[in-house]
Order: C-alpha cells, then structure tokens, then sequence
C-alpha cells in the first residue's frame, strides 16, 4: 500500500539537524509504518551552509526564514533544531500556522516560555514531541518495562549523572554558531538545561514526578569571549550543578551534571535501587542494562548485565539479529518512528510539549533553589 507523506520542514543544520535528518531517512527501511516522512525544506538564515546542508542529506529546498518556512503548504511538520532561545517563537508560529511541531530538548529556557508553547500547540490541535532521545535507547526503555512491571518493588533511590569534559579552557568563547550552549542568553542555562533536562526526563519517565529540589550551581570561568561581540562578557550560565530531589512516590534521588569532568566526554548514567532489584544504566555502554534481584537464589545472586539485542527486547526486533547492537543515532530513529505510529493511531508519542513542561519546572526549580539555597517546591 502506498504510504502517506509527512513533509518535513527542518530548522537548523547543526548537530541535532543530523541526528533528525538521518532518523528521516533510515526510519522507513526498518519501521513498517503508515506514513514517509520526504526531506522537504530545511531553513537556517546562513543560504550557503543551509545548501550544503540540504545537498547532503536530500533536503528539496532551502529556506532562511523560519516564518517563510512555517506558512509553506507544502510542508506538515516543523522540526525545531535551533539554538534554544529560538524555539519558543518558531513552535507558536508553527503551531498558528497549522503544523505539527517536533522541538529538540530543552523544551525552552523557561518553564514560563514552554507554557506558551503547550498553550499555542493545544490551541492549534497540532501533534507535537519533544525530543528526549535517550528514553528510546532500547536499554532504557527496558528499564521502563521492568519497573511498570512492578519488579523493583518499592523505589527508595534514584541516582543519575551526566558527566563532560568539554568547557575546562578558559580560552572556549561564549556564543555564536558552535558555541551558543555556553551564552545564557541562547541556551537558558549551563548543564541544567542541556544535561540535567535528559536526566530529569528521564527520571520522571520512569519513576514519576518530583516534589522538590535543593541544588548547587557553580560557574567556574567567570568572563569568557563573546564570538559575536569580540569582548570578554560574564558567564551567566552553570558550569556544573548538583541536587537532592523528593520523587512523590517518596523515593530520595541525587542528580549530578558538570562540563568539568576531565576524562568524560558524556558519561549519563544512573541507577534505581527498589526494594526487591536494582538497576543501572550508562550511556558509554547504552545496549546493556544491569541488573541485581535479591530474589535470586543466594549462591548465584549478583549483578547481572544484560545485553539488549534479542528481538524480544523494545525495538530490537527493527534492527538485526540477536547479539549484534546498535548506538546513538538509532534512539532518534525510535523517536521518529513513534511519532509517525502515534499520527497513524491517533495515540501521541510522549513526552508532548505540555509532558516535557514538567521537566522545565523542575530546571527552574533547581536554578531558583541554587539561588535561594533553599528547598524549592516544583511547580505543577
Ligand atoms: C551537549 O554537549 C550535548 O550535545 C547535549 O546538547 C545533548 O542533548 C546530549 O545528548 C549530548 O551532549
């Protein structure tokens, strides 16, 4: 049967425009789904790197203004890959003008700017994700199996960190094209926003919300060159952050991110620790999940690492054969596919603009806790 299309519009050409763009292009060989997407314009106001851009991964055209973009008939779906400080103008002008809206994580720089967002994508009716790749490693979401399974029994601990190195010379300037995740202006924050924000999606995908936070925040390097200005600016943002957290189902969690790790390049790893099971995950080794069961008889009781690749496990019956693994770019991949499912099924795939929110609750939370230096309560 021949598929429906979904036109892609995409937004930027950096990093995260690859991971999206080539999610696009494999999902249709693996997945068996109703609709295609086809790489219909990508828009960045740079003409010459957004038609290098276009030329390498198939997009059909270019465009370098995002509103041109947006009310273009021939395209269904707005793919939001651009510096965090634009996101919030881009989703409401793609939400106003009918389209469906895949924004990168952070949702937004703020838990006020994200409300505007779910506000515009409710009002419009459009389908809308955010995208919070790691939730779709299949070692993850096994994770998320086994603990709705009820295996761990009573969660007592979660424990996560994202650990990364690259920020430590104090001759890095701030802003601009490579380096707009170090302007706080762009990015909204350091490490909460950009690391912790995984984390705390995460962990609320798997053991529900959070009640409160008492954090952190450290900003090493305290002026930096400013790429755009050519001045020596402060630093706005957090180098480093470390909080406690209450989870609502009552479990105690701690959570650790730093671009000052010297020797991690992106260590995210955590760990649950319930009543009956333990598990532990780790980024540098995303196809395997560990795994420790008290009820196992005691003279073979020990961690256990699984290797998630048999066709049994969440995805892997897409990919190969038993055994034989896959990486990185296969959750964004995952992430597209769902989408595409929950279009075809009129079941939207999580986490929407206004799950993603509570994320951006607990980034702010946390940020206002660093400052107050006192417990804060996440807003809901
Ligand atoms: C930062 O270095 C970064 O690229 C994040 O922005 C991504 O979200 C994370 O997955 C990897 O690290």
């Amino acid at each position: 049967m021949a598929k429906k299309k979904l036109n892609v519009g995409m937004v930027g050409y950096g990093f995260m425009a690859r991971t999206h763009s080539n999610a696009h292009s494999k999902v249709g060989h693996f997945f068996d789904l109703e609709y295609q997407p086809v790489l219909k314009a990508v828009c960045a106001p740079e003409a010459d790197k957004t038609q290098a851009f276009a030329d390498k991964w198939g997009y059909e055209s270019i465009e370098t203004d995002y509103r041109k973009l947006v009310e273009r008939k021939d395209i269904d779906l707005i793919e939001i890959c651009a510096p965090n400080n634009l996101h919030h103008d881009i989703a409401i002008a793609a939400a106003e003008a009918g389209k469906m809206v895949l924004c990168e994580k952070p949702l937004a720089r703020t838990g006020a700017e994200g409300e505007e967002m779910c506000k515009a994508v409710e009002k419009a009716g459009v389908p809308n994700l955010v995208s919070y790749n790691y939730r779709r490693v299949p070692a993850v979401t096994l994770a998320k199996k086994l603990i709705d399974e009820g295996r761990l029994g009573k969660i007592f601990h979660y424990r996560a960190v994202f650990l990364q190195d690259w920020t430590i010379s104090a001759d890095l300037p701030q802003g601009g094209q490579a380096l707009w995740r170090l302007d706080a202006a762009v990015a909204g924050s350091g490490v909460t926003g950009d690391l912790l924000a995984h984390c705390i999606d995460t962990a609320i995908w798997l053991n529900g919300s959070i009640k409160d936070v008492t954090a952190m925040t450290e900003t090493f390097i305290k002026e930096r060159m400013h790429t755009e200005t050519g001045k020596k600016q402060a630093v706005g943002i957090d180098d480093a952050c470390a909080f406690l957290a209450h989870f609502q189902n009552g479990s105690l969690a701690t959570f650790e991110s730093t671009r000052y790790a010297r020797g991690h390049k992106a260590l995210y790893t955590f760990e649950i620790n319930g009543e009956h099971a333990s598990i532990q995950w780790d980024l540098h080794d995303l196809h395997r999940l560990n795994w420790f069961d008290h009820r196992d008889e005691s003279i073979v009781r020990g961690w256990r690492s699984i290797h998630v690749t048999d066709s049994d496990m969440p995805y892997m019956d897409k990919w190969w054969v038993p055994g034989l693994q896959i990486g990185y770019e296969h959750s964004f991949v995952h992430q597209i596919a769902d989408f595409l499912d929950g279009l075809a099924k009129g079941k939207p795939a999580s986490p929407t603009f206004r799950e993603a929110l509570e994320t951006q609750h607990v980034c702010d939370a946390v940020l206002k806790s660093a400052k107050t230096g006192k417990w804060e309560d996440v807003s809901v």
